[in-house]
């Protein structure tokens, strides 16, 4: 037998536990040690099989780490097939999280006991599959159509209680998943209760499917593992169970070879692996209760929200205390949300905003705190100021964090007597919302703040990003290259409308014209100013129609005029009549024709564009691994995950063909498109993004 299912024979009941650390995820020694573990008990004489797991759940799912090699039997679906055929009464007992193939497993039990805190689910189309071994065959019979595709297309995790009263469960009692097991089969023995097979069960009546696939493929925004899944709620409604089987794994298999499945598991492991850094292991994170932060503007209110809600006592500090009582509004506002939906009782609310929260006008106040993020005005003096100040009253051994987007924290540091303790914290707005955290290590950082940096980010539930100093870390760097980008293309004849188009169709949460009116047309305006200020190389193409939507007011959704004009209240604008003739006049004075841009083409210049320099962050040492570029696109700028981030999107894509159209477009730019070194080495020597990431894992 195999060493990942244990075999126990308590009187007349065979124990099969689940021994494969860490979430017990349904491998192929594990599908072994189910089938020899049934002809076991079988063989032995049982009445009775309980099903359960050791360790910290009941099985979490297939092995995500075979996708994508050759399948080697027996087969997950096969194995569920062979428990609920079994003569003896299978029971399941469950706890921590049975999700995917662990549920089905479950499903292929006759009876479900499980533990309060217990939590089922079908997650599949999260890394970009559906169900594979029986779940939608066996679960509406259960539940029926509606409950089903809620619970498949949307993967979410489904709590005891409702899955009792669902009917996914038999039963729901505390103790351990071993003994309510073995209580409950004990008693089904004793009762004489029969073999319940959900595949014996009447499958429910068929709906509409062609219109439920066309909600559902509309509502996942491009992903197509969601509508592909009701074609299979669809096949255990119209065909006999073995049939369902069959055309299960057809669509299962068919979302296996896609390149969306690839991407969505790639997400999966990059986010868990931002947070594993080799030059971090063994180094204790200083410890974390109190801290400051400066500056209560939204960005400041956003983060010191974010600290509190993670149960850290958070100073403010602010200018005059007018300005720290609207920044204590600010968070009163935040804190208010999470108190609507449910999160956090009124007491709990008033515990934050009362006693977990200080205000203060003084940098004395800050003397205690073991951590402190500015959040002022971007600007290098105000910044240095800041710096100086702390150096002068926050006691030894605090971090010093900067919440700066683009400046030298290098600078920043210079300007104190303990460059080791300061790093750059960026988060991004609205930063009780937004999960992505930039960690950004200077030249003198020092480990230990380093490891405090992703302790914060782990207790306020961020994914946290290790970037380098440069300008604009790993995020803005990359965004400003791709949105000059988008602006060559305006010159060249693209509307900003046609651009946004492009790329929600491939899948953007917003386009590039969009974002700047939400974050505020004001910032791009400062940038390009400071860019400008600093020298262009004469060889950069620039324009100034954005600048005069700025001198007129016009700063995006906060003024409800940029790129797009906003009714008040409304998120989604409707084009501006005036941005076009302002386009019009910018190019006739460069002297510029226009020409008409497929939105293929919009999206490959794009594309190349970030991919080029992403690869740029990542051969400088910005980035330690592409993976960590990925994860900020996915998290911060709205990058599809179904396409894994735009390294990984560049894998599949092919690195040479990419690297072909960067040579072709640099005949006519030879400034913006010049190819980075790490894509040229990568492509000469056949290798990809992914392989860099496996070689530093
Ligand atoms: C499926 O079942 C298809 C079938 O229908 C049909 C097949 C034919 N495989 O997240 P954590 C690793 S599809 C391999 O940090 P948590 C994870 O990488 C599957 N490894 O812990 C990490 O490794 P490391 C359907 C897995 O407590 C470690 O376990 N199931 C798998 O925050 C701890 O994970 C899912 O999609 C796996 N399936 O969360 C469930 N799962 O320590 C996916 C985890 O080396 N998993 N690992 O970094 C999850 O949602 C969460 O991991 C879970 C635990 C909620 C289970």
């Amino acid at each position: 037998m195999s060493e990942a299912i244990g075999y126990e024979l308590i009187g007349d009941i065979a124990v099969l536990s689940a021994q494969n650390p860490p979430v017990n995820a349904l491998g192929l020694d594990v599908r072994q040690g189910l089938v020899d573990g049934m002809a076991r008990a079988e063989n032995d004489g049982a009445k009775a099989v309980l099903i359960y797991g050791e360790g910290r759940t009941y099985f979490a799912g297939a092995d995500i780490r075979e996708f994508g090699k050759p399948p080697t039997g027996p087969f997950l679906p096969d194995v569920c097939t062979r428990i609920e055929a079994s003569p003896l009464i299978v029971v399941s007992a469950l706890h921590g999280t049975a999700l995917g193939g662990g549920l089905e497993i479950a499903l292929g039990s006759h009876y479900r006991v499980a533990v309060p805190s217990a939590r089922v689910g079908l997650p599949e189309v999260l890394i970009g599959v559906m169900p594979g071994a029986g779940g939608t065959q066996r679960l509406p019979r259960l539940i029926g159509v509606d409950a089903s595709v809620d619970i498949i297309t949307s993967g979410r995790q489904v709590g005891a209680k409702e899955a009792l009263e669902l009917g996914i469960l038999d039963r729901v009692e505390d103790g351990a998943p071993r003994d309510i097991g073995l209580a409950y089969a004990r008693e089904l023995i004793d009762s004489g209760a029969p073999r319940r097979a959900i595949s014996e069960m009447a499958a429910p009546q068929a709906v509409d499917f062609d219109a439920l696939y066309d909600v559902v493929l509309k509502k996942s925004r491009g992903m197509i593992a969601p509508a592909k899944a009701v074609r299979g709620v669809q096949a255990c409604c119209e065909l006999p169970f073995d049939q369902g089987m069959i055309r299960e794994r057809e669509l299962f298999m068919e979302l296996m070879a896609s390149d969306q499945r690839q991407g969505m598991i790639h997400a999966f492991f990059s986010e868990r692996a931002v947070g594993k850094l080799p030059e971090l292991k063994g180094v204790e994170p200083r410890d974390l209760n109190a801290i400051g932060v400066i500056g209560g503007g939204t960005m400041g209110a956003g983060i010191a929200t974010s600290a509190l809600l993670s149960g850290l006592s958070v100073v403010m500090l602010e200018m005059s205390p007018e300005a720290a009582e609207a920044a204590k509004g600010r968070i009163e506002g935040n804190l208010g949300g999470a108190l609507k939906r449910g999160k956090l009782s009124q007491a709990q609310f008033e515990d934050l905003t009362t006693k977990a929260l200080t205000l203060s006008t003084d940098y004395s106040a800050l003397g205690d705190v073991d951590l402190v993020i500015e959040a002022v005005f971007e600007d290098m003096d105000v910044k240095k100021t800041v710096f100086t100040q702390l150096d002068a009253v926050c006691k030894p051994g605090a971090v010093l964090a900067s919440n700066t987007s683009y400046l030298d924290i290098n600078e920043i540091a210079a300007s104190t007597n303990r460059p080791s303790d300061v790093i750059g914290l960026h988060f991004f707005s609205p930063a009780h919302v937004m999960k992505l955290l930039e960690i950004v290590v200077a030249d003198k950082t020092a480990p230990d703040v380093v490891a405090t940096g992703f302790a914060l980010g782990n207790r306020m539930k961020k994914t946290s990003v290790r970037a380098g100093v440069c300008d604009g870390f790993i995020g803005n760097r990359i965004l400003s290259t791709y949105r000059t980008c988008a602006d060559h293309m305006i010159l060249d004849g693209a509307s900003p409308y046609q651009i946004d188009k492009a790329l929600t169709d491939f899948g953007f949460a917003m386009g590039p014209f969009a974002v700047a009116d939400l974050a505020g047309l004001d910032i791009g305006w400062a940038v390009r100013k400071r860019k400008r200020a600093e020298g262009l190389d004469p060889r950069a193409r620039d324009s100034s129609y954005a600048d005069k939507l700025c001198e007129d007011g016009n700063f995006g959704q906060k003024t409800g005029k940029g790129y797009y004009v906003y009714e008040a209240g409304k998120r989604a604008g409707v084009s501006n009549p005036d941005v076009m003739p302002l386009i019009e006049a910018e190019r006739a004075e460069q002297g510029l024709t226009s020409r008409e841009f497929a939105d293929d083409e919009i999206v490959r210049r794009y594309m190349a564009a970030m991919v080029n320099e992403a690869a740029k962050v990542v051969g400088e040492g910005i980035a330690r691994r592409p993976l960590d570029v990925d994860v900020t696109l996915l998290y911060g700028y709205g990058f599809p995950r179904y396409r894994g981030g735009p390294l990984k999107w560049a894998d599949m894509v092919g690195l040479p063909e990419l690297l072909a159209d960067i040579k072709k477009w640099a005949e006519e730019d030879d400034y913006f498109w010049q190819p980075a070194p790490l894509l040229e080495q990568l492509v000469a020597e056949g290798r990809t993004f992914d392989d860099l990431n496996k070689e530093s894992a």
